[in-house]
């Protein structure tokens, strides 16, 4: 798969060091017998979909993991959110980070509710709860935080703010499967909150997701509104959508979580191979994570200082692609500058300028299973030689723009 560390650098002539491209969320697959077992199993059955044994086994082995009352699966967390959202009869304006995935906000304003952008606390990419209460209107009925990177919004203070104005308070967790707050796993805070098992998520079920929440009556309204409405044969209570998982999903699912504590073990040490391999590197800043939580690693997030590292993250971007190791801007350039937000609400990045600053400097690096130990430390090499070769590929650079 590699070449060595000490070769040039692609921009510089060399080849790159990475033959096969090194992707951000590359999927993980725990045990291939145990899921063509499942889905073997699921063939002989016949029963592809519409609550399925695998589903119903996904989501109670969901609910014990996470310790909440009820799990409902569905077949993506963009749909998820959907239903949750028009489920809690949420209207007018809820209260979002814009750094966050697209998905986030587009769940709201599919339904013509407006998300509202808050800025974020530049240490922890989360929502900040002193840049709340400012975006606060008579048209506000909630709060969607986003658990950015698996790490845990400021969900207390997120809460005391929700109550005070009567608002609703739930969570897009995304990114935070297996992640916990003060001990207590997400999946449990707000009234609901969201996972993604997308095949780029340390979890996955190809595509699927995941709903959960303790509060039983909205927990039997979002399983009839996955299911369109249906309360039974032939009887349509709510509007509904499909949201199901299938079964094919759930095997994928079922198999990955019986392996979770691998994967994270995984994450964990390329995380630590990171964290070695880039000390002393000036300029760079590994988003750390609090060790005395349960983390699910699945995300490294580096910020970039132009000024100390010689680079900027874009220059950064092009060394990294050009060795083959394609990192990631998420969430670049923040929702708000997307459309149709961006039309729609041009001067938003008025309050938004630590999401700006942040949004600017983030470079995402590859992890998981298919990266290994030696793997991050060519993709460290790399970014050590970049700095210390930096007005070199500067001229690389500008004379590539310039032909
Ligand atoms: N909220 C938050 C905060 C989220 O992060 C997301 C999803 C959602 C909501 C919505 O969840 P879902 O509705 O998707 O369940 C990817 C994922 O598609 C998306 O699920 C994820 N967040 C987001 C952060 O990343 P893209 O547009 O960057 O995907 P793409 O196609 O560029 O793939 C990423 C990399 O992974 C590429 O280098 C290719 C590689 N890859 C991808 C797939 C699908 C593989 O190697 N194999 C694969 O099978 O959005």
């Amino acid at each position: 798969m590699t070449l060595s560390h000490r070769a040039p650098l692609a921009l510089l002539g060399g080849q790159p060091i990475f033959e096969q491209p090194a992707h951000v969320g590359r999927p993980n697959i725990a045990n291939r017998q145990r899921f063509l077992d499942r889905t073997g199993e699921m063939l002989d059955r016949r029963w592809l979909s519409n609550n399925g044994p695998l589903v119903q086994e996904f989501e109670r082995r969901i609910a014990e993991f996470i310790g909440v009352k009820h799990c409902i699966c569905v077949c993506n967390a963009t749909i998820g959110l959907e239903i949750a959202i028009r489920a809690a009869g949420l209207k007018g304006e809820v209260i979002v980070p814009s750094f966050t995935f697209i998905a986030t906000a587009h769940a709201l304003q599919w339904q013509e509710i407006t998300p509202v952008f808050a800025d974020i606390n530049p240490a922890t990419h989360n929502l900040d709860p002193a840049r709340i209460e400012r975006h606060i209107t008579p048209r506000t009925t909630a709060i969607l935080g986003t658990h950015v990177w698996g790490r845990p919004c400021p969900v207390e203070s997120l809460a005391e703010i929700a109550q005070r104005h009567g608002l609703k308070l739930m969570f897009d967790a995304a990114p935070a499967f297996g992640c916990s707050h003060h001990g207590r796993m997400i999946g449990g805070f707000g009234l609901a909150e969201v996972f993604s098992f997308h095949a780029t998520k340390f979890l996955n079920s190809f595509e699927g997701g995941a709903i959960t929440t303790n509060d039983d009556e909205f927990a039997a309204k979002i399983r009839l509104m996955t299911n369109f409405g249906f309360s039974g044969y032939d009887n349509v209570i709510y509007i509904g959508t499909n949201g199901k998982m299938t079964e094919v999903s759930a095997a994928m699912g079922l198999t990955n979580l019986e392996s979770i504590e691998d994967l994270v073990a995984v994450n964990r040490c390329n995380y630590e191979a990171y964290r070695i391999g880039l000390s002393g590197i000036p300029g760079i800043v590994l988003m750390p994570f609090n060790s005395a939580e349960r983390n699910n690693y699945q995300y490294v997030v580096l910020e970039i200082d132009e000024a100390d590292y010689g680079l900027t993250r874009e220059e950064l971007i092009r060394v990294l692609h050009a060795e083959n190791v394609l990192a990631r801007k998420y969430f670049w350039p923040g929702c708000h500058r997307m459309e149709p937000y961006r039309s729609v609400y041009p001067y938003a990045g008025i309050f938004l300028p630590e999401t700006e600053r942040v949004a600017a400097r983030v470079i995402i690096l590859p992890t998981g299973t298919a990266m290994s130990e030696a793997s991050v430390a060519l993709v460290c090499g790399i970014l050590r030689s970049a700095a210390e070769q930096s007005d070199k590929i500067r001229t690389a650079l500008s004379g590539k723009v310039n032909a």
